[in-house]
């Protein structure tokens, strides 16, 4: 999945988020509970705080990992008192002790506190597998029915129902569409229902060194990873998330849930596996990626001419076009959109779909920067909504 996104395109404020899209996807046929999405379950902070510990916490139990799935047993790492040093898979590794050494300098963590930690982490085998699995490139046409399904729609109209005044208050307070907080959610976690069951800490170990390929990439995730976990005032080894180190109902991976996740039920805690939580952050991520309120997203066009080909984009870009300009390029919206500056979308398949993409569907692919994603979460939002109030 990874293959598809140059994640190094969009630098640090990048999310990877279709590996929990596709994660989702892949459990759906294995959970047909339509129970509510996991209520936050209980942090206790570290005995010792995370960053100063010389040895660690010694009370395993304590804290109960986010899982949204309760058949699903968590996958919480041992723990266990190692002696001195660094012992396990990466006692060898050159780079985690490179790593280490940077995160005791620039941050301040002690560098005992990191190896007892690291020295738990076993290789996520099924990590690497599925990072290398064969890129998405399936078109249009077979990806959309992944997400458009009756299930989805109905499991969107069902969360809305259940959080109505949570979704219209986060929509109100960031100025975003509710509908498209609810497809979000939807597209990358079924509504809570599939949140990942790699282990966080042992996955993005993993990948920052037995992956080169993305080394780079995972190694900045979890340093962001461990920065979080202290600044949540929790053990790294407690969170549970995708293949890739994606966290919650939205799927933050750890840099965007330092920097977008909001605690909105102000109990103290970011808990991204908590409705109260995750929709603001959602809305926060939207909004702090230049979301508006009611602007156009995406509608159809119909093309003709030679003009339009070299318009079109299959990749996502800032839109920089005016109507106009598409208008005379043989580009024709297939009804009205709400923006200022659009793009000519290119939906490959079969047959070539043409869409008139406009900023909030660039923001959307803030999110993901995959144009099939932004628009599955364009077309899932309406169908909820149609669904919803019948218009
Ligand atoms: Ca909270």
């Amino acid at each position: 999945m990874g293959d598809v996104y140059d994640l190094q395109q969009w630098g640090k404020r990048a999310r990877y988020l279709a590996a929990g899209a596709l994660i989702g996807f892949s459990l759906v046929a294995c959970t047909t509970g339509s129970g509510p999405v996991q209520l936050p379950w209980v942090l206790q902070p570290p005995a010792v705080p995370s960053g100063q510990a010389t040895s660690p916490p010694t009370s395993p139990g304590v804290v109960t990992p986010p899982r949204s799935n309760p058949n699903v047993p968590p996958r919480q790492l041992p723990q266990t008192n190692y002696p001195p040093g660094l012992h396990g898979d990466y006692a060898n590794y050159p780079g985690m002790r490179e790593f280490i050494g940077k995160m005791s300098s620039q941050h301040g963590f002690n560098r005992a506190f990191l190896e007892q930690t690291f020295s738990g982490v076993r290789r996520d085998q099924q990590a690497l597998v599925k990072v290398g699995a064969p890129a998405e490139g399936q078109g249009w046409r077979a990806y959309r029915p992944i997400f458009l399904t009756e299930e989805r729609i109905n499991g969107g109209v069902d969360f809305w129902n259940r959080n109505g005044a949570l979704l219209d208050g986060a929509a109100r307070q960031y100025g975003v569409d509710p509908e498209y907080l609810v497809a979000i959610i939807g597209v990358e976690t079924q509504y809570g229902k599939n949140t990942g069951a790699h282990n966080v800490l042992q996955a993005l170990t993993t990948l920052s060194f037995d992956y080169p390929r993305r080394a780079d990439f995972y190694r900045k995730e979890l340093e962001q990873f461990l920065l979080l976990v202290r600044e949540e005032k929790v053990r790294p080894q407690i969170f549970s998330g995708s293949y890739a180190g994606a966290m919650g109902l939205g799927q933050f991976i750890s840099s965007s849930y330092r920097t977008y996740a909001v605690d909105g039920n102000r109990d103290g805690k970011r808990d991204m596996w908590n409705p109260q939580d995750a929709v603001p952050s959602v809305a926060n991520y939207f909004s702090r990626n230049g979301w508006k309120r009611g602007g156009g997203v995406a509608v159809p066009a119909y093309v003709s001419g030679g003009g339009y080909a070299r318009l079109a984009e299959t990749t996502a870009k800032k839109p920089s076009h005016s109507l106009g300009e598409l208008a005379s390029a043989g580009v024709r919206p297939q009804g009205a959109i709400n923006s200022a500056r659009v793009s000519l979308l290119k939906l490959e398949g079969s047959t070539d779909e043409y869409w008139v993409g406009g900023e909030n569907f660039y923001v959307i692919t803030r999110y993901n920067p995959n144009v099939k994603y932004a628009m599955a979460v364009h077309q899932l939002a309406q169908a909820i909504r149609k669904r919803k109030f019948g218009f």
